[in-house]
C-alpha cells in the first residue's frame, strides 16, 4: 500500500460523499489525519471548516448538520483528539443528528506497542453510533475503489435513514501521508456516470397508519422538537381547523395560530385548572417537551395518548402511551383530516384560548419595563424574523424560551441540543448553525446563551474569526448556574455558591476583545432591541450581555407563576 493507493481511495471516498448530498465537513488538525484532511479539502463540492479543538469540530458539525438536515463529516487524528468528538456524538445519538464521524488511527502493527498518540479507537463510542466500520485501507485495485464507494454511500444513508444518528469509520493510516508531489493521482473511472452516487438509497414512503381508534373529543396534541419544521405551519393550520389545543414547544415550530397554547407550563401548574382540563385524547408529536409541569399532568392522565413519530422512538419515561405511530406526523394529519373525525367541541379551545390570554397578559404585566431573563427569551421570540435561526443554550434559557414565548406566525426556527441536554458545545453548534445557514437562506443565527454554558465553550468563539461567521451571541450572565436556585440543593448553603452555583466572575467584554467579536452591554429593552437589530445585520460576530441576578431571577419567576394563577378564573374561588 503505498500513499497513492490512500489518497486513490479516500478520493474515491469524499467523492462519493458529496454524490450522496453532503456539502459540510470539518476538520481538526495531526499528522496521522493528515490523508483525510487533504482529501475533503480537495473535494470541491465539500466546504471544510477548519477546527483547533475536537470538541469544538464534533459541535460545529452537529449544529450544521441539525441546520441543514444533512449529514456532516468530521476528522481528527488519532488518540484523545477521537475522545474529544464523544460529547458531540453522544447529543448527535440523542438528538438524532446525522453525524459522519472518520478518526484516523496508526495500522495494527503500531498499536499496543508504545507508539504514540495511540488507543483503542475501535467502538470508541459504543452505542452511541448507528454503525462502527474499521477500514481496511489497502491497495486501490477497481474492487477495492468499487468497496470503498460503497462504503461511503452505506455510512451516508446508514447516518440518514432510520432514525439519523452518527456512524463512525476508523481508518488506520500508514506513513507516507503524503503523497509524492512527481506523481499526480491517475485518473479512477469507478464513480457511476451522472455524477450519481454509487449506491443509492431508497426507502419506500410510510403507509398511512392504520388501525386503534381514532381520536375524539376533548383532543389535545403536545408537539415537541420536531426535524420537519415545515410541517409545523401545517400542523397549527389543522388544529385550529378541528379546534384542538395545541400545546406546542418552539422546539416544534408549531407554537403559531388561534389553537397555539402557548404557556401551558404555567397553566399547568395550577391544579384547578389542570383537573378541568383533562383530555379524553392527547396526540403527542416529536419530543416531549421539557416543561416538568406538562410532563406530570401527561403522566396522570387516564387519556388515551398516541405517539406520533418517523422513527417510532420510544419515547415515555412515564409508560402511558398506548399506541406508537411511526410515520412522519403529515401523513398522520393527512390521514386524520381525511377521515370522520368530529372536530373537537367549540368551548373546549375556547376554554384554553381565554385561560392562556390570561396568562399572556399576566406574563406582560409582570415583565414589564425592565431587563430580566425572562423578557430577554420573550423578546426574542417576538422580534426576530421567521429567516433567523435562534439558538438556545440548556438550562433557564430553553425552559424560558418554552415558558414565555408567546404564539406568533412566523417567529424564528428554534434550535437547541436537547438530545442529552449538555451546556457543551453550545457556542460551537450556534456557530455550525451559521455556516449551513449560509447554505440554506442566509438567514442569521442568534444565540441564547448562560455564563456557564458560553464559559464552557469559549474556545467555540475562534470561529467568528478564524471562519468568518457571524452570530449575535445574547448572553444571559448571573455570574454561575442560575437553574440551581430553583433546585432543593440551593438550601445546601455550605457547598452551593462555590460547587453549585460556580460564580467565576468572568468578563466577558475580554473574551469578545481576544476572539476578535464585537461586545456590548445593554440594561433597558430598547437597547437589547438596538443591539440585536445590529447584530443580526451586521457582518460579525457580537456578544450581547445582560446582567441578570440569580436571586432576583428565581424570584421575578414566582411572581410570574403567581401573576398567571391569579389571572385564570377559579370558578370555586381560592
Ligand atoms: C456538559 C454539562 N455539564 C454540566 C451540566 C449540568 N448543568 C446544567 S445547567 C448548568 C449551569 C448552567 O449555567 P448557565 O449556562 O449560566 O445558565 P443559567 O443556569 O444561569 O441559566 C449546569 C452546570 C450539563 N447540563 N451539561
Ligand atoms: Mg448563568
Amino acid at each position: 500500500m503505498t500513499a497513492t493507493d490512500t489518497y486513490l481511495l479516500l478520493r474515491a471516498f469524499c467523492d462519493e460523499l458529496a454524490r450522496c448530498g453532503m456539502q459540510h465537513a470539518c476538520t481538526a488538525p495531526g499528522s496521522r489525519c493528515t490523508p483525510i484532511v487533504l482529501s475533503l479539502v480537495r473535494e470541491n463540492r465539500l466546504r471544510c471548516w477548519s477546527h483547533l479543538d475536537e470538541r469544538c469540530a464534533g459541535f460545529f458539525a452537529l449544529g450544521a448538520a441539525k441546520r441543514s438536515g444533512r449529514p456532516v463529516a468530521v476528522t481528527c487524528t488519532s488518540g484523545t483528539a477521537a475522545a474529544n468528538l464523544a460529547p458531540a456524538v453522544i447529543e448527535a445519538h440523542h438528538a438524532r443528528v446525522p453525524l459522519i464521524v472518520l478518526t484516523a488511527d496508526r495500522p495494527p502493527e503500531l498499536r499496543e506497542v508504545g507508539a504514540g498518540q495511540t488507543i483503542d479507537q475501535l467502538k470508541l463510542y459504543g452505542d452511541a453510533v448507528k454503525w462502527f466500520f474499521e477500514v481496511g485501507v489497502d491497495q486501490a485495485t477497481p474492487a477495492a475503489l468499487r468497496f470503498i464507494r460503497t462504503l461511503a454511500c452505506r455510512a451516508y444513508w446508514t447516518a440518514v435513514a432510520g432514525p439519523p444518528g452518527p456512524v463512525h469509520l476508523n481508518f488506520p493510516l500508514r506513513e507516507p501521508l503524503v503523497l509524492d508531489r512527481s506523481a499526480p493521482l491517475p485518473e479512477d473511472d469507478t464513480g457511476r456516470g451522472g455524477d450519481r452516487p454509487y449506491v443509492i438509497f431508497d426507502s419506500p414512503a410510510p403507509a398511512t397508519p392504520a388501525g386503534g381508534t381514532h381520536p375524539f373529543g376533548r383532543i389535545v396534541i403536545v408537539a415537541g422538537q420536531d426535524r420537519d419544521p415545515s410541517a409545523a405551519q401545517e400542523l397549527a393550520r389543522f388544529a385550529a381547523a378541528a379546534r384542538i389545543p395545541l400545546l406546542a414547544d418552539p422546539l416544534s415550530g408549531a407554537r403559531a395560530g388561534p389553537a397555539a397554547i402557548a404557556h401551558y407550563d404555567l397553566l399547568l401548574r395550577d391544579p384547578e385548572f389542570a383537573a378541568a382540563h383533562r383530555p379524553e385524547f392527547v396526540i403527542r408529536i416529536g419530543d416531549l417537551p421539557t416543561s416538568k409541569p406538562l410532563r406530570a399532568w401527561l403522566a396522570g392522565l387516564h387519556s388515551a395518548q398516541i405517539a406520533i413519530d418517523p422513527d417510532g422512538i420510544w419515547h415515555d419515561p412515564d409508560a402511558v402511551v398506548g399506541m406508537r405511530v411511526r410515520a412522519p406526523y403529515r401523513s398522520f394529519l393527512e390521514g386524520l383530516a381525511g377521515s370522520d373525525v368530529v372536530a373537537a367541541p367549540a368551548e373546549w379551545l375556547a376554554s384554553w384560548r381565554t385561560a392562556d390570554d390570561a396568562v399572556a397578559s399576566a406574563i406582560e404585566r409582570t415583565l414589564e419595563g425592565w431587563l430580566s431573563e425572562p423578557l430577554v427569551a420573550r423578546s426574542l421570540g417576538e422580534w426576530l424574523p421567521p429567516e433567523a435561526v435562534l439558538y438556545v443554550a440548556s438550562s433557564m434559557p430553553i425552559r424560558d424560551v418554552e415558558e414565555f414565548f408567546s404564539a406568533r406566525e412566523g417567529g424564528p426556527r428554534v434550535l437547541s441540543n436537547r438530545g442529552a441536554n449538555g451546556i457543551d458545545g453550545t457556542v460551537s453548534s450556534a456557530f455550525g448553525a451559521r455556516a449551513a445557514a449560509r447554505a440554506v437562506d442566509g438567514g442569521p443565527v442568534v444565540l441564547l446563551v448562560g455564563d456557564v454554558a458560553l464559559a464552557h465553550d469559549i474556545g467555540g468563539l475562534l470561529a467568528a474569526s478564524r471562519l468568518g461567521l457571524a452570530v449575535t451571541i445574547v448572553l444571559l450572565n448571573n455570574d454561575g448556574g442560575g437553574i440551581f436556585h430553583f433546585l432543593p440543593v440551593a438550601g445546601e448553603t455550605d457547598a452551593f455558591e462555590e460547587h453549585v452555583a460556580t460564580p467565576h466572575g468572568l468578563d466577558f467584554s475580554r473574551a469578545a476583545a481576544l476572539y476578535g467579536c464585537e461586545y456590548r452591554r445593554t440594561e433597558t429593552p430598547a437597547e437589547l432591541r438596538a443591539a440585536v437589530e445590529a447584530g443580526v445585520a451586521g457582518a460579525v460576530t457580537t456578544i450581547i450581555e445582560v446582567r441578570t441576578d440569580r436571586e432576583e431571577n428565581l424570584a421575578l419567576h414566582r411572581r410570574v407563576a403567581d401573576a398567571a394563577l391569579a389571572a385564570l378564573p377559579h370558578p370555586g374561588g381560592r
